[in-house]
């Protein structure tokens, strides 16, 4: 009996928060355990009663919510299928940022992959010191060193890369709905932001000493912790899923992406990444602004340039070259 149990969690956690949804039938856990579909129902109601959240559908079958694994260094690490990415893992319950101890680690010699997650950040980062809304017990917020052997204006091929990244992350727990990722450090659901990027760097003239990539993901956080104006601009994958997902899955499922995406980088060079980054871009063709620390250019938006800078055509004739700012993509009638 007790056994029956313990078996339909193992098939239930084996099916993750992936491409099924998580539902596991009815059928399927009857026939792997020799019971009938009554006997199956019966255990999932004990289970129930215990504490397992389990959603049940009658043309999907069963799933369970993770929504109360544990989220810590232990948990990250046990499912990890990475070779790099996140060896060694610092985790803290509270930080001022990760991305700030990720850089004082790199500079203290820590090894290309060394991740660095929190549970909620004090003052966590977005570009030029804006702040990012960091609540604990909800989000994800890790911060990754890099080590590429590249010269320091490459660097910013690295928030594109991490940004495809992101996407694909964000996109195998949305599909079918893929997201999209906004020029340069966006990750967006419905045109609203669920995730962004932070990259900073050390360099010597020729050459990166090191990366620190930080990436915030929105995910089981209430539209209610939002300030006023970011419920208009923001988004979580709870609210766009419909339900709460495991932070621990998130980032193994990132961690992966990121490897893999930065192995291809290495390998080929942008431009396979920017081939995917296209692929996730909605603003090509668009009429757009972008407003960067000393400029503000307005044009029909033609993409992304072989060094990652964006292209915009101004009514001039002019074409622009932008190689920082933050990018509004005009939706037109
Ligand atoms: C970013 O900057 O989007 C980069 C965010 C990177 C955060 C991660 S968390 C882990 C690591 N440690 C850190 O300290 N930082 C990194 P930017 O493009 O400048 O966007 C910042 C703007 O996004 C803010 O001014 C707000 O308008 C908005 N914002 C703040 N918090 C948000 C949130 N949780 N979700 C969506 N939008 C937010």
């Amino acid at each position: 009996m007790r056994e029956a149990k313990e078996r339909i969690l193992r098939l239930l956690k084996s099916a993750g928060d992936g491409a099924t949804g998580g539902y596991v039938s009815g059928q399927s856990i009857s026939s792997e355990l020799g019971i009938s579909r009554a006997a199956v129902w019966k255990h999932i109601k004990d289970l129930r009663k215990r504490g397992f959240h389990i959603e049940a559908s009658p043309s999907k079958g069963y799933r369970l919510i993770d929504d109360t694994a544990p989220f810590n260094g232990a948990a990250i690490g046990a499912g990890l299928a990475t070779e790099f990415i996140g060896r060694p893992l610092y985790f803290y319950e509270r930080i001022d940022s990760t991305n700030t101890k990720a850089v004082e680690l790199a500079r203290a010699g820590s090894p290309e992959g060394t991740a660095v997650v929190a549970d909620a950040q004090t003052r966590g980062r977005g570009r030029l010191e804006r702040r990012w809304i960091s609540p604990p017990g909800v989000n994800l917020y890790t911060s990754l060193i890099l080590r590429p052997p590249i010269p320091p204006v490459k660097a910013p091929e690295l928030t594109l890369m991490a940004a495809v990244a992101l996407a694909e992350a964000v996109g195998s727990f949305t599909d079918p709905t893929p997201p999209a990722v906004k020029w340069p450090n966006d990750v967006l659901l419905g045109a609203k932001k669920v995730g962004g990027i932070l990259t900073e760097m050390h360099s010597e003239p020729d050459r990166v000493n090191f990366v620190v990539i930080g990436i915030g993901v929105n995910i089981n956080m209430d539209m209610s912790h939002l300030p006023g104006g970011l419920k208009r601009t923001a988004t979580t994958l709870k609210h766009w899923c419909g339900r709460p997902l495991s932070r621990t899955t998130f980032a193994q499922t990132l961690y992966s992406s990121l490897e893999k995406w930065y192995k291809q980088y290495l390998a080929g060079g942008f431009a396979v990444v920017r081939d995917a980054w296209r692929g996730f871009f909605t603003g090509e063709g668009k009429p757009v602004s972008v407003r960067s620390v000393d400029r503000v250019v307005e044009g029909v938006c033609l993409g992304l340039a072989e060094d990652g800078a964006l292209l915009v055509r101004t009514p001039s004739g002019t074409l622009e070259r932008v190689l920082s700012g933050d990018l509004v993509i005009e939706s037109g009638p």
